[in-house]
């Protein structure tokens, strides 16, 4: 159903004004195309930047890439301009009367996957790439473009490939009575193949909460220092703080990286029983925002008794996922952590004191890991599905073939099959068009 036969156009820069902006062009006719644009009589040598215009529009620089050694795998046309948006759209609008067609979103890369320039764990992490907005995710993307959860896959994939064709050839002379595997070797060579996936799931929710970013929400009652501390984590006094209680209102909302999480993070209205309106509309919304955060910083004033609305936030939180903040510990101590029954980071919003402790214990509740130095290799709510798929079929498989020689090989065969039918679904080698049109829909145009 997707057609790669036809020329496809599109800037590739960012809209906008800048220094340079680049159209692309992809498909059989790109030379042609380039051709009829170019003020020039010759053709363009491949990869070699060519000084040339765009006859009444601007000067260019066009290079050109053939086929397969491009992008897309395609002949592939750049054409380099000034960034201007009207320079770049009429520069498309030539190639469109030349016979090109303004491309999809994410067709390019998408013709990169069908080409087999890119598998789609590849032409995934080039989408994450793009719209990656902290360093570590950006290296997570690239991990993955350079294809170290891909090769990982296939490594697992070949051990598993092994046990089926050994299986199989069992299968195939059943009377010989000669196994060409026997079941304990079976179990054993499952155990290992599904230990090695335990493995790359054992990073996934870290890898996911990298890529994915995640909702945190300071919370607790009026005048505990939540605006205090929002603020130390954004970098900058958003949000308003004062000594009288009940001073935020609504939710106020930043996005902030803390060492190396995209988190969006959200200050909220203290948590009390209030007559005023305007107040309690504040405190229902912040009810609402922690229903629905993926972490609560629960935040406690030190410096003085604990309060019924205090035991009422740690309460609420006491199943979810949390980080317990004493604050104000500039000051003198009205109360000491084991009265509260769990871990409470000290912290000082006055004097920034406990900043690091803070941040390490946020990454540490959203990851389960504190040191993020190493990247995981899964971070993608898809790959992690099938991961997850692919280990219970192996889970059953290795089970059964475990249990003696009640059970048919047949039926082990089977949840093999499914297991490595996951895999192949990761890296696209099994795929459908609903599914790759899903996946290169979140691309923009140009990508
Ligand atoms: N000494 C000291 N004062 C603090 C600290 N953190 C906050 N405060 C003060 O406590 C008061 C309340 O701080 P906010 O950050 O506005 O508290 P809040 O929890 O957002 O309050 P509401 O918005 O009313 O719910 C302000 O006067 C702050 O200056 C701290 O660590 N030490
Ligand atoms: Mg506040």
């Amino acid at each position: 159903m997707f057609s790669t036969t036809d020329t496809i156009v599109a800037i590739a820069t960012p809209p906008g004004r800048g220094g340079l902006g680049v159209v692309r062009i992809s498909g059989p006719s790109s030379q042609s195309i380039a051709r009829a644009v170019l003020d020039r009589a010759e053709p363009l040598a491949p990869r070699h930047a060519t000084l040339s215009r765009v006859r009444g529009v601007d000067e260019v620089i066009a290079t050109l890439f053939v086929a397969p050694h491009s992008y897309t795998g395609q002949d592939v046309v750049e054409i380099s301009a000034h960034g201007s948006p009207v320079v770049l759209r009429a520069i498309v609008e030539a190639t469109m009367r030349a016979g090109a067609r303004l491309a999809e979103p994410g067709e390019f890369t998408l013709r990169a996957f069908l080409n087999g320039r890119l598998d789609l764990v590849q032409a995934e992490a080039v989408g994450d790439l793009i719209e990656a907005s902290t360093p570590l995710q950006a290296r997570t993307a690239f991990d993955q473009l350079e294809g170290t959860l891909t090769r990982r896959i296939a490594a697992i994939e070949a051990a598993l490939f092994d046990v089926i064709a050994r299986l199989e050839a069992s299968l195939d002379f059943p009377d010989e009575g000669y196994h060409f595997i026997e079941p304990v070797e079976i179990e054993n060579a499952l155990r290992s193949v599904s230990a090695n996936l335990s493995t790359l799931l054992a990073d996934a929710r870290k890898g996911r909460t990298i890529r994915e970013g995640a909702a945190v929400v300071i919370a607790g009652r009026p005048n505990v220092g939540k605006s205090s501390i929002f603020n130390r984590l954004a970098g900058h006094e958003r949000a308003i703080v004062t000594p009288v209680p009940g001073t935020t209102r609504d939710l106020v909302t930043e996005q902030v990286d803390i060492d190396g999480v995209a988190v969006t993070l959200v200050d909220t209205a203290g948590v009390r029983e209030t007559t005023d309106l305007v107040e309690r509309e504040g405190v229902d919304r912040a009810r609402q925002a922690a229903g629905i955060a993926t972490l609560i910083v629960v935040v406690l004033d030190q410096s003085e008794g604990l309060r019924d609305d205090d035991r009422e936030v740690l309460e609420a939180t006491r199943e979810r996922r949390r980080v317990v903040v004493r604050n104000k510990v500039d000051r003198p101590a009205a109360w000491s952590e084991e009265i509260l029954g769990t871990q409470a980071v000290a912290f000082s919003a006055a004097t920034g004191c406990g900043i690091d402790e803070l941040r390490r214990a946020i990454v540490g509740a959203l990851t389960a890991r504190e040191d993020l130095r190493d990247t995981p290799a899964v971070s993608n709510a898809r790959h992690i599905a099938l991961l997850e798929d692919a280990a219970a079929h192996l889970d059953r498989a290795a089970a059964a073939a475990g249990s003696g020689t009640s059970t048919p090989e047949e039926f082990v065969l089977t949840d093999l099959q499914q297991a490595r039918a996951s895999l192949e679904e990761i890296t696209g080698r099994k795929t459908t068009d609903d599914l790759l049109e899903h996946i290169f829909e979140r691309f923009c145009i140009g990508k």
